[in-house]
């Protein structure tokens, strides 16, 4: 066992480990999508080790997994640390479950060492921050923010046509706790960057300061299926052909806008799909990033702009879909202070930055002062079952916050 008061690392890196060996497929694949049966073994995981380490737990009514450390102020509005445990399909382990193991450490060794926290310390795991199955992303902690509704979060259909209420009653997940009970004075969120700037600056510590508005919506290209061989090029209404043009149309704008806009089509489907129809209907998402609201905004009506032309010049019909809309965030000052002074008390290098990737931080900043902290990604890989970051600096991570937590609970 570590000195006084440090984290225990082998303990961390384990439960790390454990965790990511829950929702591995017969190819090794990592996928833990949110009301899962995965999902419900990973929270079976993480709640067991919450109450071994003297945590009370809680679940809401949209599956949000909280366990609290009392302090000698149970009056007092807890500190929270929270992230998530889903994962995207083909994950790799450190996305959002080392936050949450991480907040889970630190309150475990407050517990052990009598710590004598003032005030309470949460730690929280959202359901669906990934909003891979279900959307948006970000699902529980908007839910625990106000932003959207249980009926409406509960009502959520899966890509595989379940809803989340259901599956979270499925998996025995449907608390009963009306979420935003807990109003924490803080929020803090440890995350690995998932990017490429720590590392290529040698900087242990990410110090985060600012989160990038997020802009997911669905597409829908109607044309008319028609014999791939017989059907003259010029009497097409072909509907992949056009589902492609905006694939390179949002390609092209970024570029030449010159700006940190980032555009992603992620998934596309073509109906009938098959290798001599020409496709009737293409259906895809596109999710365009921007820390700047008006260049975000921007980007949403110059796709807009696009969508109109291309119906009339393919003689196509097209119709979108709202699917996440969430704007820049900027965190707290003062919290972010203090993780660079909590780092650099530890000699550790820190930078401010600003978070390319979305986090249940975006949606806690509209309750508490909140803040996250970022550990190097090595070779900036995420969402990918490379993903990977050095044990020495996972733990230099848990270290910085837990100096930041135990200021703010007065422990
Ligand atoms: O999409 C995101 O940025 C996050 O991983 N949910
Ligand atoms: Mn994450
Ligand atoms: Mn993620
Ligand atoms: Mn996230």
């Amino acid at each position: 066992m570590p000195g006084s008061r440090g984290i225990d690392g082998v303990r961390l890196l384990g439960r790390l480990q454990a965790l990511g060996a829950v929702g591995r497929g017969p190819d090794g694949a990592l996928t833990r999508l949110a009301g899962s049966d995965a999902d419900k073994h990973g929270r079976d995981l993480v709640s067991g080790w919450m109450r071994e380490a003297g945590l009370r737990v809680e679940v809401d009514q949209v599956g949000n997994l909280f366990g609290t450390l009392d302090g000698s102020d149970a009056a007092a509005d807890p500190v929270m640390v929270g992230s998530h445990i889903d994962s995207v399909i083909n994950a790799g382990i450190y996305d959002g479950c080392y936050g949450v193991l991480a907040g889970l450490e630190v309150a475990q060794r407050f517990a052990e060492t009598g710590a004598g926290l003032a005030r309470p310390l949460t730690i929280a795991a959202f359901t669906d921050e990934e909003g891979v199955r279900f959307q948006p992303d970000m699902l529980g902690s908007l839910v625990h923010a106000g932003g959207l509704s249980v009926e409406a979060a509960l009502a959520s259909v899966g890509t595989d046509g379940a809803t989340l209420g259901d599956e979270l009653a499925r998996i025995g997940y449907a608390g009963a706790m009306v979420p935003g009970t807990i109003r924490p004075s803080a929020y803090l969120e440890l995350h690995i960057e998932q990017g490429p700037v720590l590392e290529h600056e040698g900087v242990r510590i990410g110090a985060v300061e600012n989160l990038q508005g997020i802009s997911w919506q669905r597409v829908t290209i109607e044309g008319d299926a028609n014999h791939a061989g017989t059907t003259p090029i010029r009497m097409r209404r072909d509907a992949g052909l056009a589902a492609a043009r905006v694939v390179t149309f949002l390609r092209d704008h970024v570029d030449a806008s010159n700006a940190p806009t980032v555009a992603t089509v992620g998934t596309m489907r073509f109906e009938p799909d098959a290798i001599n129809v020409i496709p009737s209907r293409a259906t895809f998402t596109v999710d365009l990033r921007d820390p700047d609201e008006d260049r975000l905004k921007a980007a949403e009506a110059a796709l807009a702009a696009y969508l109109d032309r291309l119906a009339r010049q393919d003689g196509v019909t097209v119709s979108t879909e709202r699917l996440a809309r969430f704007d820049p965030v900027i965190f707290d000052e003062g919290l972010v202070r203090r993780i660079e002074q909590a780092a650099r008390a530890r000699g550790l290098s820190c930078r401010r930055m600003t978070s390319g990737a979305g986090h249940d931080a975006q949606m806690m900043a509209r309750l508490a002062p909140s803040a996250m902290i970022f550990v190097p990604s090595v070779g900036g890989i995420s969402h990918n079952p490379k993903e990977f970051t050095e044990p020495a600096d996972l733990v230099a991570g848990a270290e910085v916050l837990m100096d930041v937590v135990a200021e703010l609970c007065g422990g």
